[in-house]
C-alpha cells in the first residue's frame, strides 16, 4: 500500500485506486451469490432468510428473501400475509420495490427484470396461495421473464403446471396477461380504453382492482390488490385474486407468495 502511494504521480489517481480497492473488498464480503438458487446449490445447508445477491451483468448488489426448499433456492419477489403493507402504490415504487423483505413486500420490477434477463436465463415462476379455510394451491410457469422498462416490464411465461389453475391466461378468452406490460394507477398498459363489463365501462384496471399488475382487460389474476380479513374477503373488486382457483365471486386470498428459481 505504501509503495503504491509513493509511486502515484497524481493525488487523484491514488484516491481512485483506493476507492476501487475498498469497493472490491466490500463486494467480496457481502455478496452471497447471483441468486437464491445458486446460494442453495453451493451451500445445501443454507437456511431461508435475507441474502445479498448480484445477478450476472447487473451493476449493483441487492437484498432478497431466499426461500430455501428441498427443490432448490427460490428468490421471493412478492409476499402478502396481512394489511400492514399497502400495495396501492405508483409506478416508481413498483419499479424500486417496497415493504419488509422478511414480511410483506414487493421486490421491485427492476430487480425481477435483473434476475430474469439475459439469453441464457431460464427461470421458473412459482405462485403459492393460502385461503382462510386452511387450503393452499400453487401455480408454476416455465420460461418466466420480464421485458425491460421501455417495454413496461411486460410479462413472459411458458408452460403452466399446478392445482390453482392458469389465472394468468385467464378464465375466458381475450384476457391473457402473458405478453402484457405492467400497469399502475399512474401508468396504463391494461388494454382497456374502455373495456365493457356488463353495463360498466372500465378504463383503468389498476384503479378498480387495486395495486400494480400485468393487467389485460383486467384479467383473472391480481395478487397485488387490497388485503381483506377473514369473513369479509369475498366480492371486493380489489383483492388478492386468482380466479381460476376461487370464483366466480372474487375471493381474496389470506396470503400469497411469488418467487423464482433459475433452471
Ligand atoms: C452471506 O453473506 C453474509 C455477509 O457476508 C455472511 O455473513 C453469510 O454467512 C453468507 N451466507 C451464506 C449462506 O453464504
Ligand atoms: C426452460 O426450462 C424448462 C424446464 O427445464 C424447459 O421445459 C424449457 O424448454 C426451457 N426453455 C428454454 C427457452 O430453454
Ligand atoms: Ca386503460
Amino acid at each position: 500500500m505504501w509503495n503504491r502511494m509513493k509511486f502515484c504521480g497524481l493525488v487523484l489517481v491514488c484516491v481512485i485506486g483506493l476507492t476501487d480497492q475498498s469497493q472490491a473488498q466490500r463486494k467480496r464480503v457481502v455478496v452471497n451469490g447471483t441468486d437464491c438458487t445458486q446460494i442453495k446449490t453451493r451451500l445445501p445447508q443454507a437456511t431461508s432468510g435475507v441474502y445479498v445477491i448480484q445477478p450476472a451483468g447487473v451493476k449493483y448488489p441487492f437484498k432478497v428473501y431466499c426461500e430455501m426448499l428441498v427443490d432448490g433456492g427460490w428468490t421471493v419477489f412478492q409476499r402478502r400475509t396481512g394489511p400492514e403493507v399497502l400495495f396501492d402504490k405508483k409506478w416508481n415504487q413498483y419499479k424500486q420495490g417496497f415493504g419488509n423483505l422478511k414480511k410483506d413486500h414487493w421486490l421491485g420490477l427492476k430487480h425481477i427484470y435483473a434476475l430474469t434477463k439475459g439469453r441464457k436465463k431460464n427461470s421458473t415462476l412459482r405462485v403459492d396461495l393460502w385461503d382462510f379455510e386452511g387450503g393452499t394451491a400453487f401455480a408454476e410457469y416455465s420460461d418466466f421473464r420480464l421485458g425491460n422498462e421501455g417495454e413496461a416490464y411486460k410479462l413472459h411465461i411458458g408452460a403452466y403446471r399446478g392445482n390453482a389453475g392458469d389465472a394468468i391466461r385467464g378464465t375466458y378468452a381475450g384476457i391473457d396477461q402473458n405478453g402484457f406490460g405492467f400497469s399502475t394507477s399512474d401508468k396504463d398498459n391494461d388494454g382497456c380504453s374502455p373495456c365493457i363489463f356488463g353495463d360498466i365501462a372500465q378504463n383503468d384496471c389498476s384503479f378498480s382492482n387495486g395495486g400494480g399488475w400485468w393487467f389485460s382487460k383486467c384479467g383473472s389474476a391480481d395478487l397485488n390488490g387490497d388485503w381483506h380479513p377473514a369473513g369479509n374477503n369475498i366480492f371486493w373488486s380489489s383483492g388478492i385474486h386468482w380466479k381460476t382457483w376461487k370464483g366466480p365471486a372474487p375471493y381474496s386470498a389470506k396470503a400469497s407468495r411469488m418467487m423464482i428459481r433459475s433452471v
